[in-house]
């Protein structure tokens, strides 16, 4: 089978407009997918469980009766973990694990309170608190990813969210029982089958039912994102996520039927998604190539990994690996492998990516399931100002104050004379309300 990826080489004359071409990410928002979404959300927010009750229904060809009966409780969960097969429990069970403790290192490293004192005795910190109560939304049908689940939920309770309900839309009454049995063993609170923008709008608003949340995460497709889109700032959200990128910088080393079949692990999410190959040794790339077309005709999802290679993937020759790096960096990939013999020599020239894989042993597959870190990453460039999901977007921080009555002279001269300067005669007064009385205007 001869796919036909994109070839270019930095050294080629129209390299800047190939390697455009390569950039280009049609972000086009669809109008008629807003305007339904905004009907759907005013509606349940207006309606409450009786519009919930009725966009479920329809769309996902139910007869339920009440939001409540689309509620599973605990002996549907545990059924779900009695259903699976002994395996895949011990496996859900061990990356749930991994993904803890990963976790729990990053609520140690920067999610806790801390505060000092002024010389003065004035106290100055930061109080970190979790969320009260988060929703997560996890699709149903073909992207229904039990690891999602973990991924979303674990954080959260390592945070100490006080309660997460989880909302799955389940067509047809099909429930995937992988799914369910990952939020038993995330300790997931609550579980509705209710999905698409109207599970979005009833965790943002509330209904007699269904609890408003202070947050929404979650993957979904066109209409759930928009649906995020239009309720942030009624609650909070995560990101909107793009569909999945690997970029793979290889300096010749790794076995190429492992680079290639790291390329088709992200292609076969979405035919939108992309895989890239950066490397400055031009035979490798062709190996790499050959493998692409002896591997792809056995893969059961090779329909969506070609028309993924050809329409959006790149495979990339370098001057040096140098080079390799900084055209990383202008991509800024979500899942960035450094297929290397010395990957410690290239890490530290890589700044922008969600997840960085270092070494040939160190397949990007390994993150998405079971490694530790998230697999909820920063897509379609944003790793250069955003970052993965976390423990940390599970809580908030407040900061703290507490001024002595000596800290409040000094700061109560600098205070006074700032707001007389801003013409707000009250803020200053009320500085020098706490001045001592010799020191008082008037007094
Ligand atoms: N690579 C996906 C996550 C995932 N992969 C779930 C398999 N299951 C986005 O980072
Ligand atoms: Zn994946």
């Amino acid at each position: 089978m001869n796919v036909q990826i994109r070839q270019l080489a930095t050294t080629a004359p129209d390299f800047e407009a190939e390697f455009q071409r390569v950039l280009h990410w049609a972000a086009e928002t669809d109008h008629a997918i807003e305007q339904r979404v905004a009907e759907i959300l005013a509606d349940v927010c207006q309606r409450g469980d009786a519009a919930v009750l009725e966009y479920t229904n329809r769309f996902d060809g139910l007869g339920a009766t009440s939001v409540a009966a689309l509620e599973l409780g605990r002996a549907e969960l545990d059924a779900a973990l009695a259903q699976i097969t002994p395996a895949q429990r011990s496996a859900l069970e061990a990356a749930a694990r991994r993904v803890r403790a990963y976790h729990e290192r990053q609520l140690e490293a920067c999610g806790r309170s801390w505060s000092y004192r002024d010389e003065d005795g004035t106290l100055l910190g930061q109080k970190v608190t979790p969320l009260d109560r988060v929703g997560i939304y996890v699709p149903g049908g073909k992207a229904a990813y039990p690891s999602s689940v973990l991924m979303n939920a674990v954080p959260a309770k390592v945070a100490g969210v006080g309660e997460i309900i989880m909302v799955v839309p389940t067509p047809r009454g099909e429930k995937n029982p992988l799914v369910l049995a990952a939020a038993a063993v995330a300790g997931v609170d609550r579980v509705f089958t209710i999905g698409g923008a109207q599970a979005v709008a009833a965790l943002a608003y509330g209904t007699a039912t269904i609890p408003k949340v202070d947050k929404v995460t979650g993957p979904g497709n066109a209409y759930v994102a928009s649906a995020k889109k239009h309720v942030y700032g009624t609650v909070g959200i995560d990101m909107i996520a793009g569909p999945s990128e690997i970029l793979v910088l290889a300096d010749g080393t790794t076995p190429p039927e492992w680079v290639a079949m790291d390329l088709f692990s992200q292609a076969e999410h979405d035919e939108l998604a992309q895989s890239i190959l950066l490397c400055p040794d031009a035979d490798y790339i062709a190996r790499v190539k050959a493998e692409i077309d002896r591997l792809l005709p056995d893969m059961p999802r090779r329909d969506v990994i070609r028309a993924s290679l050809e329409g959006r993937g790149a495979l990339i020759l370098t001057r040096s690996m140098e080079e390799a790096c900084e055209i990383s960096n202008r991509i800024a990939p979500e899942h960035l492998e450094v297929s290397s013999r010395e990957p410690g020599r290239w890490e530290p020239l890589l700044r922008h990516a969600g997840a960085i894989f270092l070494g040939a042993y160190t397949s990007e597959s390994l993150g998405d399931y079971c490694a530790g870190p998230n697999h909820v990453l920063p897509t379609s460039g944003t790793a250069r100002f955003s970052s993965p999901l976390g423990v940390y977007d599970f809580q908030k921080r407040s900061s703290l104050i507490e001024v002595s009555a000596q800290g409040a002279q000094m700061l109560g001269r600098i205070a006074a004379e700032l707001a007389y300067g801003e013409g707000l005669q009250a803020h200053a007064r009320a500085a020098e309300f706490r001045l001592d009385q010799n020191d008082q205007p008037g007094a």
